[in-house]
């Protein structure tokens, strides 16, 4: 039997459970599957959305905390700088609008926006959505407590049926959908994934509704590679804790010391790749799904890729998806871009 017959059996027994060497009841399916394609391709990689498990997360958020990583404070700072011109575009023609976040954190940001909308006694409400339960339920107790005048209903699930499941709740009364996708979170997807996702969304909203999405700006290489290559190995730490994921959930020996963080920055294709480089030739176990994985010296593991734009690939990615560019928010430095689009 060929190697891709062989390789494909075994990602569907992970899948089906079977192929997990009696693990099968604790172990998320998906992930490992997704573990064992990534490692044992030929250039192997493993998927960047699995770095955000609980230590991952507050990781990240010493990384947005940090001197180097600028593009949280960035778009911080458009938010404060431009919420007035936020709201008009908005609550145009006095519609009333609903402003629907996805992957909504704890909102942080947004609340910059929630507050003074409120205060300008707008008529909105706010959709936080989250696939995780967690994230949900924290944000909505916490902006009951500090928002009580707010309409919130957060809606735990995939984005896309999240919105479907709003459709039919509003009962003919014609409302505005805002959609926000922050944070740069944009750029850790490729090309054609970007356009499939805003293509996706298009679909599910109406001619007039608003997509406003974060983008990270092209800008000095040396800036954007600090940006992932800090000093004291916060980013390091949080592509190693994938590995420790997968020893703690699929029950791996990866040795975090044996794996050099290394991001490169190509500044005509604008993306940073980040690496983890086998710094010996060894082998790996990872036990739930009966795989022992090859390390030739100075082999690497593809982590993450995040896209830098300008204001031109911009506009293509909304040409290509059925939008029109209202208006690009900058920060003073013009680091980063909350580009508002709307649906033709
Ligand atoms: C979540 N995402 C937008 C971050 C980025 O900039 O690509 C993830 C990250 N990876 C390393 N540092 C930050």
């Amino acid at each position: 039997m060929s190697y891709t017959t062989d390789h494909s059996k075994k990602t569907i027994a992970i899948l089906e459970g079977v192929g997990l060497n009696g693990y099968s009841q604790k172990v998320n399916r998906q992930f490992a599957a997704d573990v064992y394609a990534g490692l044992t391709a030929k250039e192997k990689s493993l998927p960047s959305k699995y770095l955000y498990n609980k230590r991952g997360d507050e990781i990240f958020q010493q990384i947005m905390d940090m001197e180097e990583y600028y593009p949280t404070r960035a778009e911080y700072e458009i938010f404060e700088m431009h919420r007035h011109e936020m709201l008009k575009y908005f609550s145009q023609d006095s519609i009333p609008f609903r402003l629907i976040e996805f992957g909504a954190g704890d909102g942080t940001k947004t609340k910059v926006l929630l507050r003074h909308f409120l205060e300008q006694q707008a008529d909105f409400s706010y959709v936080p959505i989250d696939i995780s339960t967690n994230i949900i339920e924290e944000l909505t107790t916490d902006l009951a407590e500090k928002m009580p005048d707010l309409k919130v209903q957060g809606i735990q699930d995939d984005y896309f049926r999240a919105i479907d499941r709003l459709k039919s709740s509003f009962n003919g009364q014609q409302v505005r959908n805002v959609v926000l996708f922050l944070g740069a979170n944009i750029g850790n997807f490729s090309n054609s994934e970007s356009i499939t996702f805003l293509k996706e969304i298009a679909t599910h909203l109406s001619p007039g509704d608003l997509l406003m999405t974060g983008f990270d700006l092209k800008k000095n290489p040396e800036r954007i590679l600090t940006a992932y290559f800090d000093k004291p190995g916060v980013t390091k730490a949080f592509k190693h804790n994938l590995l420790l994921r997968i020893n703690e959930e699929l029950k791996a020996d990866f040795n975090i010391d044996n794996f050099q963080y290394f991001p490169i920055y190509d500044p005509m294709e604008g993306s940073i790749r980040s690496y983890l480089v086998s710094k010996k030739e060894q082998q790996v176990t990872i036990s739930a799904i009966d795989e022992v994985v090859e390390f030739e010296a100075w082999e690497a593991i593809y982590m993450e890729r995040s896209q830098k734009y300008s204001l031109n690939d911009i506009e293509g990615l909304a040409q290509h998806s059925g939008f029109s560019v209202m208006h690009h928010f900058y920060d003073s430095q013009k680091l980063f871009t909350d580009s508002l689009w709307q649906l033709d």
